[in-house]
C-alpha cells in the first residue's frame, strides 16, 4: 500500500493553473504519483468544467472530477494585488507550476517567463497551447476538435467515398488529454534535468504537435507517395486512383499487415457486434483454416500480401460470411480466432469496459468516494508499476484547500480572513 509519503513525486509542488481537459490530465497523473498539486480556481466560478453536462444538479460534474483526482483546490483571484502577491508566495515555494490558458493569458496576468524566473530560477513552468511559439497560427485559441484537424488526424481518418465521406474527428481525446500526457513527460524530463543543473526551465507542447506525433505513420504515408504515387496497403489500392495526398482509409490497418472491422452475430440490433480482424502474413496458413479455406493456403492469388492486396476486401468479406454463418459472437469470435494466434480484438463499448471485471481488478476502472456525489466512477492510472499502484482520491470541491493552503504559506487567520472580505480567495 502506498502512502502520500513514500509516492515517488512526493514533496514535488505543483501550482496547477490548469482547466478543461488538456493540462488537468497532466496535473492528475503527477497527482496520482504523488506530487502536490494545488490547483488555482477562480472564486466563485472555478474551472468550467466542474459545471459542464452536469448528471447531478448543483455537484461537481463528471467532466471535472474525472480530471482533476487526488488535487487540492484553491481559489484565488490572480487579477487582485492579493492574488497577485499569493501567487507570487506559491512560486516562490514550487517546483512546477502548468498552465493552459489562452495565449498571451499569463503574461497578461504580469506572471511572465521572465518574472517567474527572477522569482524562482528553479521553476519548471509547463504550458499547453493549440499551437507552438512562433507558429503562424500562436495567436489561435484551441480545443480537441481544433488540434484533431491542424495535426492531421482529421484529414486521415474515416471515409473516403460514400455518403459519410469527409475528414472526421475521432472520439480519443488526441488534442487533450494525448497533449497532457505529453507535456507530462516534458515537466518529468525538466525536473530530472534541474536535478543536475539546479536550474528549471519552460516546457511547452502545443496540441497540433501532440496529435501530429501521434499521425507519425501517416506522415510516413505522405512521404511513400510523394515517391511511389500510391499506398498499396489502402482499401483503394489498386482500383482508385491516388491523388498527391494521404487519403482516408476507413478502417484499414494503417501498419504493414491488412485489417478491417467485421460484422459478428447480433450487429442488426447490437451497434457494437464487431470485431477487428488482421491479416496478419505470418498466421495467413491457420487463417485458411480457421475460416474452412484450405485451398487458399496454395493457391497463388493468396499465398502473398501482394496478391492478396487486389481481393483483400473479398477475403475480408469471407471471413465476415464465416463468422455470420457459424453464429459467433464478438467474444466467440475472438475466442475461436486466438485459438489460431490471429490478432484480433471484439469492439467494446463504453459500459463494457466500465463493467469489465480486468479492468477494475487491475485500477484501469475504479470507484472514488467523493463528498457531494456519493461516489463516481472513473478511468484510473493506464501505467502499470511492479512495486507503486495509484491510489486515486476525490477531486476537491471548489476552494475546498484554501485556507490550509494560505496557512501554509504562512498567512495568519486575520489576513486569511481578510482575503475572503476582499474576494480574493
Ligand atoms: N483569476 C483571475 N483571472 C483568471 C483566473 C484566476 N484564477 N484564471 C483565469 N483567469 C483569466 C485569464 O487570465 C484570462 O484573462 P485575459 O484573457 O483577460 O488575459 C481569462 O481568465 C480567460 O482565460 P482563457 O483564455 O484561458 O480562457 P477561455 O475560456 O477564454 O479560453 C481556451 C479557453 C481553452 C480556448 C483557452 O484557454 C486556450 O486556448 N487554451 C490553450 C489551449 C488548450 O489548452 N485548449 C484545450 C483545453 S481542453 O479542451
Amino acid at each position: 500500500m502506498n502512502t502520500q509519503q513514500n509516492l515517488p513525486l512526493a514533496g514535488v509542488k505543483i501550482i496547477d493553473f490548469t482547466h478543461v481537459q488538456a493540462g488537468p490530465a497532466c496535473t492528475q497523473m503527477l497527482a496520482w504519483f504523488g506530487a502536490d498539486v494545488i490547483k488555482i480556481e477562480r472564486p466563485g466560478s472555478g474551472d468550467v468544467t466542474r459545471t459542464q453536462l452536469r448528471d447531478i444538479p448543483d455537484v461537481d460534474a463528471l467532466y471535472f472530477t474525472m480530471l482533476n483526482s487526488n488535487k487540492r483546490s484553491l481559489t484565488l483571484n490572480t487579477k487582485t494585488p492579493e492574488g497577485k502577491e499569493v501567487l507570487t508566495k506559491l512560486i516562490k515555494e514550487s517546483d512546477v507550476m502548468v498552465e493552459n490558458f489562452g495565449p498571451g493569458a499569463l503574461d497578461r496576468m504580469g506572471f511572465t517567463w521572465d518574472y517567474i524566473q527572477e522569482l524562482n530560477p528553479r521553476m519548471i513552468l509547463a504550458s499547453v497551447k493549440g499551437f507552438s511559439e512562433g507558429h503562424h497560427y500562436e495567436h489561435l485559441r484551441a480545443y480537441e476538435n481544433v488540434a484533431q484537424c491542424a495535426g492531421g488526424a482529421a484529414s486521415t481518418t474515416g471515409w473516403w467515398k460514400g455518403e459519410n465521406a469527409g475528414p472526421t474527428i475521432s472520439a480519443a481525446a488526441l488534442g487533450d488529454s494525448n497533449t497532457g500526457m505529453h507535456l507530462a513527460i516534458g515537466i518529468l524530463t525538466a525536473y530530472i534535468g534541474r536535478q543536475k543543473t539546479g536550474k528549471g526551465q519552460k516546457v511547452a507542447c502545443s496540441m497540433q504537435d501532440a496529435v501530429l506525433n501521434l499521425c507519425r505513420v501517416k506522415m510516413r504515408d505522405q512521404l511513400r507517395l510523394d515517391k511511389v504515387g500510391y499506398l498499396e496497403e489502402y482499401p483503394q489500392y489498386p482500383h482508385e486512383p491516388f491523388t498527391d495526398v494521404v487519403p482516408r482509409g476507413g478502417n484499414a490497418g494503417g501498419g504493414g499487415q491488412p485489417g478491417w472491422i467485421l460484422k459478428c452475430h447480433g450487429w442488426e440490433s447490437d451497434p457494437n457486434a464487431y470485431i477487428y480482424f488482421t491479416v496478419q502474413d505470418l498466421v495467413w496458413t491457420p487463417i485458411c483454416e480457421a475460416i474452412g479455406r484450405p485451398e487458399w493456403k496454395t493457391d497463388p492469388a493468396y499465398t502473398t500480401p501482394k496478391a492478396r492486396q487486389p481481393h483483400i476486401m473479398a477475403i475480408f468479406g469471407a471471413i465476415e460470411n464465416f463468422i455470420l454463418s457459424t453464429g459467433k459472437d464478438k467474444y466467440a469470435a475472438v475466442e475461436y480466432f486466438s485459438g489460431f494466434e490471429i490478432p484480433c480484438a471484439p469492439v467494446m463499448s463504453m459500459k463494457e469496459l466500465l463493467h469489465d471485471k480486468s479492468l477494475r481488478q487491475s485500477g484501469s476502472i475504479v470507484e472514488v468516494p467523493h463528498k457531494t456525489r456519493g461516489s463516481y466512477w472513473t478511468v484510473g492510472c493506464p501505467i502499470k508499476f511492479s512495486t507503486l499502484r495509484p491510489k486515486v482520491t476525490a477531486s476537491p470541491l471548489l476552494g475546498e484547500h484554501t485556507d490550509k493552503v494560505l496557512a501554509e504559506l504562512g498567512y495568519s487567520s486575520e489576513q486569511i480572513a481578510a482575503m475572503h472580505a476582499a474576494n480574493a480567495v
